[in-house]
Protein backbone atom coordinates (compact mmCIF):
# COMPACT_ATOMS: atom_id res chain seq x y z
CA UNK A 1 0.00 0.00 0.00
CA UNK A 2 2.88 2.11 -0.78
CA UNK A 3 2.11 5.77 -1.87
CA UNK A 4 3.39 6.63 -5.95
CA UNK A 5 2.29 9.32 -6.56
CA UNK A 6 0.82 12.68 -5.46
CA UNK A 7 -1.88 14.77 -7.78
CA UNK A 8 -2.70 18.54 -6.43
CA UNK A 9 -5.94 19.89 -8.25
CA UNK A 10 -6.87 24.03 -7.66
CA UNK A 11 -10.59 23.80 -8.24
CA UNK A 12 -13.79 26.87 -8.12
CA UNK A 13 -16.66 26.34 -5.98
CA UNK A 14 -18.54 29.59 -7.20
CA UNK A 15 -21.81 29.97 -3.95
CA UNK A 16 -24.44 28.65 -6.11
CA UNK A 17 -27.18 30.66 -4.14
CA UNK A 18 -24.79 33.25 -3.22
CA UNK A 19 -23.57 35.00 -1.29
CA UNK A 20 -23.69 33.02 1.77
CA UNK A 21 -23.24 35.53 4.35
CA UNK A 22 -21.60 35.66 7.89
CA UNK A 23 -20.76 38.49 10.77
CA UNK A 24 -17.25 39.28 8.44
CA UNK A 25 -19.53 39.63 5.36
CA UNK A 26 -20.21 38.20 2.74
CA UNK A 27 -18.74 34.95 1.07
CA UNK A 28 -19.36 34.64 -3.40
CA UNK A 29 -17.29 31.86 -4.32
CA UNK A 30 -14.20 29.54 -2.63
CA UNK A 31 -11.06 28.13 -4.19
CA UNK A 32 -10.83 24.78 -3.19
CA UNK A 33 -7.63 21.94 -3.40
CA UNK A 34 -8.24 18.21 -3.82
CA UNK A 35 -5.55 15.77 -3.56
CA UNK A 36 -5.42 12.54 -5.33
CA UNK A 37 -3.02 9.72 -4.12
CA UNK A 38 -2.12 6.91 -5.79
CA UNK A 39 -0.69 3.81 -4.78
CA UNK A 40 0.88 0.75 -6.25
CA UNK A 41 -1.83 -1.39 -5.91
CA UNK A 42 -3.70 1.32 -8.45
CA UNK A 43 -5.93 2.51 -5.91
CA UNK A 44 -6.19 6.22 -5.37
CA UNK A 45 -7.68 7.86 -2.87
CA UNK A 46 -8.92 11.23 -2.66
CA UNK A 47 -8.64 14.29 -0.29
CA UNK A 48 -10.11 18.04 -0.25
CA UNK A 49 -9.46 21.46 1.68
CA UNK A 50 -11.49 24.43 1.10
CA UNK A 51 -11.03 27.41 3.72
CA UNK A 52 -13.74 29.51 3.81
CA UNK A 53 -11.92 32.64 2.26
CA UNK A 54 -8.59 33.99 3.54
CA UNK A 55 -10.36 35.72 6.81
CA UNK A 56 -13.00 33.44 8.24
CA UNK A 57 -9.35 30.88 9.92
CA UNK A 58 -6.35 31.07 9.83
CA UNK A 59 -6.50 29.39 6.62
CA UNK A 60 -6.49 30.18 2.93
CA UNK A 61 -6.36 28.43 -0.18
CA UNK A 62 -3.22 29.02 -1.62
CA UNK A 63 -1.46 28.60 1.83
CA UNK A 64 -3.07 25.02 1.60
CA UNK A 65 -1.64 24.32 -1.93
CA UNK A 66 2.18 26.19 -0.25
CA UNK A 67 1.74 23.82 2.04
CA UNK A 68 1.15 20.73 0.07
CA UNK A 69 4.57 21.33 -2.02
CA UNK A 70 6.57 20.67 1.01
CA UNK A 71 4.42 17.69 2.45
CA UNK A 72 3.45 15.84 -0.67
CA UNK A 73 6.65 14.29 -1.71
CA UNK A 74 7.79 13.69 1.94
CA UNK A 75 4.56 11.01 1.55
CA UNK A 76 5.89 9.12 -1.44
CA UNK A 77 7.07 6.21 -1.01
CA UNK A 78 5.63 5.65 2.57
CA UNK A 79 2.69 3.33 3.31
CA UNK A 80 -1.35 4.30 4.03
CA UNK A 81 -1.40 1.31 6.09
CA UNK A 82 -0.55 3.56 9.04
CA UNK A 83 -1.80 7.03 8.59
CA UNK A 84 -0.47 7.57 12.20
CA UNK A 85 3.32 7.01 10.65
CA UNK A 86 1.71 9.41 8.05
CA UNK A 87 0.74 11.97 9.82
CA UNK A 88 4.12 11.85 12.27
CA UNK A 89 5.99 11.95 8.49
CA UNK A 90 3.92 14.96 7.95
CA UNK A 91 4.26 16.89 10.97
CA UNK A 92 8.02 15.88 10.79
CA UNK A 93 7.85 18.13 7.13
CA UNK A 94 6.04 20.97 8.68
CA UNK A 95 4.90 22.55 11.76
CA UNK A 96 1.06 23.24 11.49
CA UNK A 97 -0.99 23.72 8.68
CA UNK A 98 -3.62 21.28 10.02
CA UNK A 99 -5.72 21.78 7.05
CA UNK A 100 -3.63 21.45 4.66
CA UNK A 101 -2.54 17.86 6.37
CA UNK A 102 -6.18 17.19 6.49
CA UNK A 103 -6.41 16.95 3.02
CA UNK A 104 -3.80 14.26 2.38
CA UNK A 105 -4.71 12.28 5.57
CA UNK A 106 -8.31 11.59 4.10
CA UNK A 107 -6.69 10.76 0.85
CA UNK A 108 -4.69 8.45 2.85
CA UNK A 109 -8.11 6.86 4.68
CA UNK A 110 -9.65 6.87 1.51
CA UNK A 111 -6.98 5.11 -0.47
CA UNK A 112 -6.70 2.55 2.64
CA UNK A 113 -10.14 1.64 2.59
CA UNK A 114 -10.66 0.99 -0.65
CA UNK A 115 -7.65 -1.47 -0.40
CA UNK A 116 -9.28 -3.22 2.32
CA UNK A 117 -12.53 -3.24 0.67
CA UNK A 118 -13.96 -0.86 4.12
CA UNK A 119 -15.49 1.88 4.34
CA UNK A 120 -13.71 4.72 5.84
CA UNK A 121 -16.37 4.83 9.31
CA UNK A 122 -15.21 0.87 9.82
CA UNK A 123 -11.39 2.50 10.07
CA UNK A 124 -12.88 4.78 12.91
CA UNK A 125 -14.41 2.53 14.86
CA UNK A 126 -17.36 0.84 12.73
CA UNK A 127 -21.25 2.71 11.87
CA UNK A 128 -23.98 2.87 14.46
CA UNK A 129 -26.03 4.40 12.05
CA UNK A 130 -26.35 4.33 8.02
CA UNK A 131 -27.47 8.27 8.29
CA UNK A 132 -27.08 10.61 10.08
CA UNK A 133 -28.55 14.16 10.80
CA UNK A 134 -27.97 17.84 8.68
CA UNK A 135 -28.79 21.17 9.67
CA UNK A 136 -28.94 24.52 7.71
CA UNK A 137 -27.05 27.52 8.19
CA UNK A 138 -29.28 30.38 7.42
CA UNK A 139 -26.94 33.59 5.88
CA UNK A 140 -27.23 37.23 8.36
CA UNK A 141 -30.36 38.19 6.02
CA UNK A 142 -33.26 40.68 7.07
CA UNK A 143 -35.59 39.11 9.90
CA UNK A 144 -38.45 38.30 7.58
CA UNK A 145 -36.02 36.44 4.76
CA UNK A 146 -34.58 34.10 7.75
CA UNK A 147 -38.09 33.43 8.77
CA UNK A 148 -39.28 32.49 5.51
CA UNK A 149 -36.18 30.69 4.90
CA UNK A 150 -36.16 29.07 8.28
CA UNK A 151 -40.08 27.82 7.51
CA UNK A 152 -38.97 26.43 4.01
CA UNK A 153 -36.00 24.20 5.83
CA UNK A 154 -38.10 22.86 7.84
CA UNK A 155 -40.16 22.15 5.34
CA UNK A 156 -37.48 20.26 3.42
CA UNK A 157 -36.73 17.86 7.08
CA UNK A 158 -34.32 19.99 8.58
CA UNK A 159 -34.86 19.57 12.31
CA UNK A 160 -31.64 22.20 13.65
CA UNK A 161 -30.97 25.42 12.11
CA UNK A 162 -28.23 27.69 12.79
CA UNK A 163 -28.62 31.69 12.29
CA UNK A 164 -25.61 33.38 11.07
CA UNK A 165 -25.48 36.76 13.55
CA UNK A 166 -23.46 39.65 14.20
CA UNK A 167 -22.20 42.30 12.15
CA UNK A 168 -25.03 44.47 12.43
CA UNK A 169 -27.17 46.11 15.68
CA UNK A 170 -27.66 43.63 17.53
CA UNK A 171 -31.34 44.62 17.89
CA UNK A 172 -31.89 43.21 14.32
CA UNK A 173 -30.23 39.56 15.49
CA UNK A 174 -32.09 39.71 18.20
CA UNK A 175 -35.71 40.28 15.83
CA UNK A 176 -34.49 37.64 13.53
CA UNK A 177 -34.18 35.16 16.25
CA UNK A 178 -37.94 35.82 17.65
CA UNK A 179 -39.23 35.73 13.95
CA UNK A 180 -37.21 32.65 13.04
CA UNK A 181 -38.56 30.90 16.39
CA UNK A 182 -41.79 31.98 15.90
CA UNK A 183 -42.12 30.60 11.67
CA UNK A 184 -41.07 27.13 12.68
CA UNK A 185 -42.02 24.34 15.02
CA UNK A 186 -41.00 23.67 18.38
CA UNK A 187 -39.07 20.54 17.15
CA UNK A 188 -36.79 22.30 15.61
CA UNK A 189 -33.21 23.35 17.25
CA UNK A 190 -32.19 27.12 16.68
CA UNK A 191 -28.47 27.89 16.76
CA UNK A 192 -27.23 31.05 16.72
CA UNK A 193 -23.79 31.63 15.19
CA UNK A 194 -21.96 35.05 15.19
CA UNK A 195 -18.44 33.86 13.99
CA UNK A 196 -16.57 35.09 16.76
CA UNK A 197 -18.52 38.60 15.73
CA UNK A 198 -19.19 39.58 19.46
CA UNK A 199 -18.15 41.14 22.29
CA UNK A 200 -18.77 39.39 25.49
CA UNK A 201 -20.80 42.19 26.64
CA UNK A 202 -22.78 42.27 23.31
CA UNK A 203 -23.27 37.81 23.43
CA UNK A 204 -24.38 38.92 27.44
CA UNK A 205 -26.79 41.52 26.05
CA UNK A 206 -28.01 38.96 23.45
CA UNK A 207 -28.49 36.22 25.00
CA UNK A 208 -30.40 38.18 28.26
CA UNK A 209 -32.70 39.81 25.44
CA UNK A 210 -33.69 36.26 24.52
CA UNK A 211 -33.85 34.29 27.73
CA UNK A 212 -37.04 32.74 27.09
CA UNK A 213 -35.80 31.39 23.94
CA UNK A 214 -34.80 27.90 23.68
CA UNK A 215 -31.42 28.53 21.83
CA UNK A 216 -27.60 27.37 21.39
CA UNK A 217 -25.02 30.21 21.20
CA UNK A 218 -21.89 29.05 18.88
CA UNK A 219 -18.42 31.17 19.32
CA UNK A 220 -20.06 34.42 20.26
CA UNK A 221 -16.90 35.42 20.67
CA UNK A 222 -13.45 35.60 19.03
CA UNK A 223 -10.81 34.66 21.78
CA UNK A 224 -11.11 31.97 24.91
CA UNK A 225 -11.32 34.61 27.17
CA UNK A 226 -13.91 36.44 25.86
CA UNK A 227 -15.85 33.09 25.64
CA UNK A 228 -15.12 32.69 29.21
CA UNK A 229 -16.23 36.14 30.43
CA UNK A 230 -19.59 36.26 29.05
CA UNK A 231 -19.72 32.65 30.10
CA UNK A 232 -21.47 32.73 33.68
CA UNK A 233 -23.86 35.98 32.36
CA UNK A 234 -25.18 33.50 29.36
CA UNK A 235 -28.63 32.22 29.76
CA UNK A 236 -28.25 29.71 27.12
CA UNK A 237 -26.16 26.63 26.69
CA UNK A 238 -22.21 27.81 24.81
CA UNK A 239 -20.46 25.98 22.28
CA UNK A 240 -17.13 26.83 20.84
CA UNK A 241 -16.40 26.40 17.03
CA UNK A 242 -13.44 28.48 15.96
CA UNK A 243 -11.27 28.51 18.95
CA UNK A 244 -11.62 24.55 19.17
CA UNK A 245 -8.32 24.75 17.10
CA UNK A 246 -7.04 21.26 18.46
CA UNK A 247 -7.88 18.68 20.94
CA UNK A 248 -5.63 20.27 23.87
CA UNK A 249 -7.99 23.11 23.91
CA UNK A 250 -10.94 20.44 23.90
CA UNK A 251 -9.94 18.96 26.74
CA UNK A 252 -8.97 21.44 28.33
CA UNK A 253 -12.71 23.85 27.51
CA UNK A 254 -14.66 19.99 28.60
CA UNK A 255 -12.42 19.93 31.86
CA UNK A 256 -13.34 23.51 32.61
CA UNK A 257 -16.89 23.13 32.36
CA UNK A 258 -16.35 26.33 29.68
CA UNK A 259 -18.92 24.62 26.76
CA UNK A 260 -21.69 22.45 26.68
CA UNK A 261 -21.12 21.51 23.19
CA UNK A 262 -18.66 22.14 20.15
CA UNK A 263 -19.08 22.71 16.37
CA UNK A 264 -15.94 20.49 14.86
CA UNK A 265 -14.04 21.45 11.27
CA UNK A 266 -12.27 18.22 9.93
CA UNK A 267 -9.46 19.96 8.52
CA UNK A 268 -9.19 22.70 11.12
CA UNK A 269 -8.55 19.64 13.38
CA UNK A 270 -6.24 17.59 11.22
CA UNK A 271 -8.14 14.69 9.18
CA UNK A 272 -10.20 12.15 10.32
CA UNK A 273 -8.35 10.56 13.50
CA UNK A 274 -8.12 14.16 15.50
CA UNK A 275 -11.68 13.99 14.69
CA UNK A 276 -12.21 10.47 16.25
CA UNK A 277 -10.28 11.63 18.98
CA UNK A 278 -13.09 14.65 19.43
CA UNK A 279 -15.46 12.26 19.04
CA UNK A 280 -14.05 10.27 22.07
CA UNK A 281 -13.50 13.24 24.19
CA UNK A 282 -16.96 15.02 23.81
CA UNK A 283 -18.31 10.70 24.59
CA UNK A 284 -16.55 11.16 27.60
CA UNK A 285 -17.37 14.64 28.66
CA UNK A 286 -21.19 14.38 28.27
CA UNK A 287 -20.55 17.24 25.36
CA UNK A 288 -22.71 16.88 22.18
CA UNK A 289 -21.11 18.25 18.58
CA UNK A 290 -21.36 18.57 15.44
CA UNK A 291 -19.20 17.34 12.26
CA UNK A 292 -18.59 20.00 9.64
CA UNK A 293 -16.23 21.49 7.82
CA UNK A 294 -15.52 24.80 6.80
CA UNK A 295 -16.71 24.42 3.19
CA UNK A 296 -15.83 21.81 0.07
CA UNK A 297 -17.57 19.56 -2.32
CA UNK A 298 -18.51 16.15 -2.13
CA UNK A 299 -14.80 15.10 -0.78
CA UNK A 300 -14.86 16.81 2.25
CA UNK A 301 -18.81 16.02 2.41
CA UNK A 302 -17.98 12.24 2.49
CA UNK A 303 -15.24 13.21 5.19
CA UNK A 304 -17.40 14.68 7.63
CA UNK A 305 -20.07 11.93 6.96
CA UNK A 306 -18.30 8.87 7.39
CA UNK A 307 -16.41 9.77 11.30
CA UNK A 308 -20.45 11.45 11.72
CA UNK A 309 -21.90 7.31 11.39
CA UNK A 310 -19.60 6.87 14.37
CA UNK A 311 -20.61 9.17 16.90
CA UNK A 312 -23.17 8.03 19.18
CA UNK A 313 -26.73 9.16 17.68
CA UNK A 314 -26.90 10.84 21.55
CA UNK A 315 -24.11 13.37 21.15
CA UNK A 316 -24.52 14.18 17.33
CA UNK A 317 -25.87 17.57 17.27
CA UNK A 318 -25.78 17.07 13.36
CA UNK A 319 -23.65 17.38 10.13
CA UNK A 320 -23.52 20.84 7.87
CA UNK A 321 -22.47 20.64 4.22
CA UNK A 322 -21.91 22.99 1.61
CA UNK A 323 -23.94 20.47 -0.84
CA UNK A 324 -26.68 23.37 -1.09
CA UNK A 325 -24.68 25.80 -1.97
CA UNK A 326 -22.90 24.05 -4.39
CA UNK A 327 -24.33 23.27 -8.28
CA UNK A 328 -23.46 19.50 -9.02
CA UNK A 329 -21.14 16.80 -7.47
CA UNK A 330 -17.96 15.30 -8.28
CA UNK A 331 -19.57 12.28 -8.66
CA UNK A 332 -23.13 12.72 -9.36
CA UNK A 333 -24.03 8.73 -8.66
CA UNK A 334 -22.34 9.02 -5.21
CA UNK A 335 -22.66 12.46 -4.53
CA UNK A 336 -23.08 13.44 -0.50
CA UNK A 337 -26.58 15.40 -0.31
CA UNK A 338 -29.28 16.06 2.68
CA UNK A 339 -32.44 14.62 1.87
CA UNK A 340 -35.73 15.30 4.36
CA UNK A 341 -32.78 16.07 6.23
CA UNK A 342 -30.82 13.53 6.66
CA UNK A 343 -27.65 12.39 4.85
CA UNK A 344 -26.99 8.92 3.87
CA UNK A 345 -23.56 7.13 4.33
CA UNK A 346 -22.16 6.11 0.95
CA UNK A 347 -21.92 2.20 0.62
CA UNK A 348 -18.39 1.69 -1.29
CA UNK A 349 -15.30 1.10 0.41
CA UNK A 350 -13.30 4.13 1.15
CA UNK A 351 -15.08 7.37 1.39
CA UNK A 352 -17.75 5.68 -1.15
CA UNK A 353 -17.10 8.26 -3.82
CA UNK A 354 -15.80 7.34 -7.51
CA UNK A 355 -13.85 10.62 -8.19
CA UNK A 356 -12.72 12.02 -12.34
CA UNK A 357 -10.28 13.73 -12.30
CA UNK A 358 -10.78 15.13 -15.82
CA UNK A 359 -13.46 17.33 -14.09
CA UNK A 360 -10.96 19.36 -12.26
CA UNK A 361 -8.56 19.85 -15.35
CA UNK A 362 -5.03 19.25 -15.52
CA UNK A 363 -3.01 19.10 -12.08
CA UNK A 364 -1.37 22.04 -10.61
CA UNK A 365 1.13 19.95 -8.84
CA UNK A 366 2.37 16.22 -9.06
CA UNK A 367 4.62 14.42 -7.03
CA UNK A 368 5.97 10.93 -7.96
C1 LIG B 1 -21.95 26.44 9.36
N1 LIG B 1 -20.59 26.02 9.21
C2 LIG B 1 -20.31 24.68 9.67
C3 LIG B 1 -20.28 26.16 7.77
C4 LIG B 1 -19.56 27.44 7.56
O1 LIG B 1 -18.27 27.14 7.15
C5 LIG B 1 -19.45 28.09 8.89
C6 LIG B 1 -19.59 26.97 9.83
C7 LIG B 1 -19.91 27.41 11.23
O2 LIG B 1 -20.66 26.77 11.95
O3 LIG B 1 -19.28 28.39 11.66
MG1 LIG C 1 -19.87 27.85 13.73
Amino acid sequence: MKITSIRVFQHDLPVADGPYVMSSGPVWALDTTLVAIGLENGVVGWGETCPLGPTYAPAHAKGARAALELLAPALIGASVRSPRALQRRMDATLAGHAYAKAALEVAAYDALGQSLGLRVVDLLGGAVCEAVPAYFAISVGAPDDMAREAAEREQEGYQRLQLKVGGRPLEVDIEAAHRVQEAVGPGVRLVLDANRGLTAADAVTLSQALRDRALILEQPCNTLRELAQARPRLCHPLYMDESAVDLATMVSAAGQGLVEGFGLKLTRMGGLEPMAAARDICRAAGLRHTCDDSWGGDIVAAACVQVAASVAPEQLDGVWIAQPHIEGHYDAENGIRAEEGRIKLPSGPGLGLSIDPEQFGPPVAAYD
